[in-house]
């Protein structure tokens, strides 16, 4: 196509042209995984939603197939907005929200969302059936229908905001259309947000865990973001009964862009999560070259010890390496060493021997904008961007593990970064902009030494 490619992803699914936001309708089908997403072909804005759509053998090559749904029926004439897919029997069934206005102003009173059905025997074309849930009385955002089928019944969490609390509720159906109302699963308690988003709701290792999009949270220290996070909380729940959970919200994903995660099961198993690898108040530089948003790496979760939810990328990330080459030096005195340049589609590992490394700051650099490093008297894991010609600028950044030595996957796309720490305990993901010239790779230790028991990148998807 006609895009400027300095920023449009070499391995990961962006829309073609045009805007893209959450993921949506993950699933395995008929020998295929497929991604839809909230999309608007007609400009680089968010604006009448469609499900845009991909699909894809290994979940990182990717085949881009025509829009699945547009904002054309009596319930959804204003959006398709995000939703979720099942496989039933031999057919697809996509679940999505009808938004509309009423009248001709736009406002919170006018707003309408209820929930719809959507079917497919081929994966690519699809049947709309129009709403199969109205607006409970007195809401109007209610939106985001997750569905997955547990024992004998369909099951769906929906995302709604009462007032200023953001909720999540339950319905239970067995043939897709009609829906039994189950309640309230899980709200908001002590400011925990005031619209829930794209709820899902599955169990790992035996615990079950409430995945969410709150919008309101409130920033603290290093914790949260500002107003849209992405998190979880783990807890025990049997039907019938409310989600019991210990109120922990925890985030996702520790970096600056990554929201609306929806996860799925892999056809082995596997519990993977796909999110935007933006967030509604970053600017999308991108924009000038006629795109933008992009979705991340699909991602694997299991339940660790301790009950943490581990984030791996998913094993079929491998696919995409091509030539390794080890990093030119271990050791690192107070100095820089060059590793790479025009590093646009890398995968970076680096174990860091943290007792052996007195550095004030040590880590790995892309360019002038981009630094992931140790800051040693702060204890912490830091990923830094500073685009100020785009107003990106900022650090986010974890409590560094316990563990002696320090392990990263870092993995750098034309305009993402994607960093997973030792085996799963945690995973940071920002958007970048470096300008064409600008994506030398360069390791540092700043004020000291510091050690790598191993280092190196593959280049990916040549
Ligand atoms: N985006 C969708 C909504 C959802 C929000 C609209 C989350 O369905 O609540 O594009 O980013």
């Amino acid at each position: 196509s006609g895009i400027n490619p300095r920023w449009y992803p070499r391995y990961h699914l962006a829309a073609r042209a045009g805007w893209m936001n959450d993921p949506n309708g993950l699933v395995w089908f008929d020998g295929w995984y497929h991604a839809f997403y909230q999309h608007h072909p007609y400009s680089i804005k968010w604006g009448p939603m469609h499900w845009g759509h991909a699909r894809s053998k290994d979940l990182v090559h990717w085949e881009h197939l025509p829009v699945a749904l547009a904002p054309e029926g009596p319930a959804d004439k204003d959006g398709c907005f995000s939703g979720s897919a099942v496989v039933d029997g031999d057919t697809l069934a996509l679940i999505y929200t009808g938004h509309k206005f009423h009248g001709s102003v736009d406002t919170d009173d006018n707003l309408y969302q209820v929930q719809c059905l959507a079917t497919s025997r081929d994966g690519i074309h699809f049947e709309r059936h129009g709403m199969v849930i109205d607006t409970p009385p007195g809401l109007h955002h209610f939106r985001d229908p997750k569905v997955w089928r547990e024992g004998e019944y369909w099951y769906m969490v929906v995302g709604s905001r009462v007032e200023n609390t953001g909720q999540v509720r339950l319905y239970r159906s067995t043939d897709l259309r009609e829906w039994h109302d189950e309640g309230i699963l899980a709200e908001a308690e002590d400011d925990m947000g005031y619209m829930w988003e794209c709820p899902d709701f599955f169990t790992l290792g035996g615990k079950r865990v409430l995945m969410f999009s709150p919008q309101g949270l409130a920033a603290e220290g290093y914790k949260n973001r500002n107003l849209f996070q992405s998190g979880y909380l783990l807890g025990e729940w049997q039907s019938g009964q409310p989600f019991s959970h210990d109120g922990q919200f925890i985030e996702m994903d520790n970096g600056h862009d990554f929201y609306a995660p929806q996860s799925f099961l892999s056809p082995d198993g596997r519990r993977i999560v796909i999110g935007w690898l933006d967030m509604w108040e970053s600017p999308l530089p991108e924009q000038q070259d006629g795109w933008a948003g992009m979705l991340s790496l699909p991602r694997e979760l299991s339940l660790g010890d301790n009950n943490c939810v581990l984030i791996k990328p998913a094993a079929e990330v491998t696919a995409l390496r091509g030539n390794y080459y080890p990093a030119p030096a271990h050791n690192l005195n107070n100095q820089k060493i060059f590793v790479a340049s025009d590093a646009d589609a890398v995968e970076v590992l680096l174990t860091w021997e943290r007792n052996a490394s007195t550095a004030e700051q040590y880590g790995i650099a892309l360019g002038e904008g981009l630094s992931i490093y140790v800051d040693n008297q702060a204890q912490r894991l830091v990923v830094d961007r500073r685009y100020p010609e785009f107003s990106l600028e900022g650090t986010r950044s974890i409590a560094l593990p316990a563990d002696s030595t320090l392990s990263l996957r870092i993995f750098i796309d034309r305009s993402s970064v994607e960093v997973f720490v030792n085996e799963g305990e945690a995973c940071l993901s920002s958007r970048i902009y470096p300008q064409p010239g600008q994506r030398d790779l360069i390791l540092f230790a700043n004020h000291g030494t510091a050690t790598l028991k191993d280092a190196g990148y593959w280049s990916l998807n040549k």
